[in-house]
């Protein structure tokens, strides 16, 4: 039995709807509905793109950057699991991970979980997915599944892996060895953005709804010319917290070792990043030009988002796997010029669980599923939405790790670590654990009956000592230590 996580009646939220539109247009329902174009990238840091944050002074990503000034930019869109399968399966069913199996990397979506894809060619959508999936197992690349989770032409679609190649013969493409770095054609990144734009191109006047995954700027950190060399290590930032003592930190977020020299290694990734970044904004720039040429950049819903950030030397780590902000908040930006004000900005706490219930709204999709755990965000798009009701909180569960977050707070509970509370507004670095002082006592509670209400409704394996069976799943190896005593030891205590 599935419980609502937010407890808000459908009447409130409909009253609401309806008070908030017109966005910019009512006659929505009596017209064609529009086509969706979700671009979506794997470990891309929020920080790397220009519209979102100062601190990395080398980001410019005009493309991406004119899709938030002409729609909406959320800036607090929480991956609810920040690493690779677990975040996608969440993304796309609109339920947590472990509700549909995929709570670690390389553990097959459930068969029954119904996705995005199942959605839009159930309401008369041609479907269409490129590149990256990792929803299928342990395949690798794994091109063409046959479990294609109602995304009909996947071709393109493969389960994983980060060749920086993708040669086609006879309309089948393959891989190499990840040495071998593509050309202008074949590069990856330009490979699968010429296959959406031949897809939009060729569906053009049917309705259709195609998901680009491209797999940079995952490591590894390589791109083709002039990419590769476009920044200059010395040129880069190197973050605040890059030399933070690990006794300053928690325990999780310890410093990766066994690396020489670490700003040396930081620069030259960094530089190698961004190149990557850079090169994915200009394949943006191609297919929004496409749209635009095809004359469908006015009934296509545009979606760029990612699977998870990057620490990107934050702390001293790299990659994701942990609630910091660099990990866990991604990019989230929707451009449909006919219903989205230009340069709307939301700062409500949302979540990939939200995703799905948003697009259906945004787009009259009929769709209703109880099953969905999120809410649509189109109430907060409105110019006068001073009085919408919003849950303003997200989840966080990867590894012996749980979080809530909500526009405030962050609490963080663990298996390897003492609890830790951060004080977002006070100490948007993350730095500073507050949980010990008692002026935050009431704060504590509220906040861990809400993940208490979480971890209990979804089954959380960090709640009821599943992990091991999901890692038997994973591995086929059988995991002693399956009680992860204390997590739930400390939830317990604090939320009574
Ligand atoms: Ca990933």
């Amino acid at each position: 039995m599935l419980l609502p996580l937010k407890h808000k009646s459908k009447a409130v939220l409909l009253a609401a709807v309806s008070l908030a539109l017109p966005l910019k247009s009512m006659a929505q329902s009596s017209q064609k509905k529009p086509n969706l174009l979700i671009i979506h990238t794997d470990e891309q840091s929020f920080r790397s793109l220009s519209c979102y944050d100062n601190s990395w002074k080398e980001a410019n990503t005009p493309h991406i950057d004119k899709l938030a000034n002409e729609g909406v930019r959320f800036e607090n869109f929480y991956a609810n699991h920040p690493v690779c399968t677990p975040s996608r399966s969440a993304l796309l069913t609109g339920r947590y991970a472990q509700e549909v199996q995929s709570y670690f990397n390389d553990i097959p979506m459930a068969g029954e979980a119904v996705t995005l894809g199942h959605i839009f060619k159930q309401n008369g959508y041609i479907t269409g997915y490129v590149g990256k999936w990792h929803l299928d197992g342990h395949d690798k690349p794994g091109f063409d599944p046959k479990r294609n989770f109602g995304f009909e032409d996947n071709r393109y679609m493969f389960n994983r892996g980060h060749w920086k190649q993708i040669a086609e013969e006879n309309g089948q493409p393959q891989v190499k060895t990840y040495k071998e770095i593509g050309d202008e054609q074949s590069y990856t990144t330009d490979f699968l953005a010429r296959k959406t734009i031949d897809f939009i191109r060729q569906h053009k006047g049917q309705k259709w709804c195609h998901m680009l995954s491209i797999p940079d700027p995952h490591g590894p950190d390589v791109d083709r010319l002039p990419y590769n060399t476009m920044y200059d290590g010395e040129d880069v930032s190197v973050p605040e917290s890059f030399s933070l003592l690990e006794t300053d930190k928690p325990k999780w977020a310890s410093q990766q070792k066994g690396k020489k020299d670490p700003e040396a290694r930081l620069r030259h990734t960094k530089a190698r990043y961004l190149g990557m970044v850079k090169h994915i904004d200009d394949c943006v720039g191609q297919i929004m030009q496409a749209l635009k040429e095809s004359g469908q950049m006015e009934n296509t819903v545009v979606v760029f988002t990612s699977d998870h950030g990057d620490m990107m030397g934050e702390f001293g780590r790299y990659n994701k796997g942990i609630p910091l902000d660099a990990s866990a908040k991604v990019a989230h930006i929707i451009h449909y010029p006919p219903r989205i004000k230009k340069r709307t900005v939301v700062n409500e706490v949302l979540s990939n669980v939200d995703f799905i219930p948003s697009l259906i709204d945004l787009m009259g999709i009929d769709y209703t599923d109880e099953a969905l755990r999120g809410e649509s965000v189109v109430p907060l798009l409105s110019e006068s939405r001073s009085d919408v009701p919003w849950g303003n909180t997200a989840f966080i569960s990867v590894g012996k790790l749980v979080a809530v977050v909500t526009p405030q707070y962050k609490l963080v509970y663990s298996e390897v670590d003492e609890p830790w509370l951060y004080d977002r507004e006070k100490d948007p670095g993350e730095v500073i654990n507050h949980f010990n002082d008692a002026a935050y006592g009431p704060v504590i509670k509220e906040l861990t009956v809400k993940l208490k209400n979480y971890l209990v409704s979804t089954n959380d394996p960090n709640w009821t000592g599943g992990l091991g069976e999901l890692y038997r799943i994973r591995t086929g190896k059988v995991k002693n230590n399956v009680e992860f005593s204390s997590l739930k030891g400390y939830v317990e205590q604090y939320a009574r």
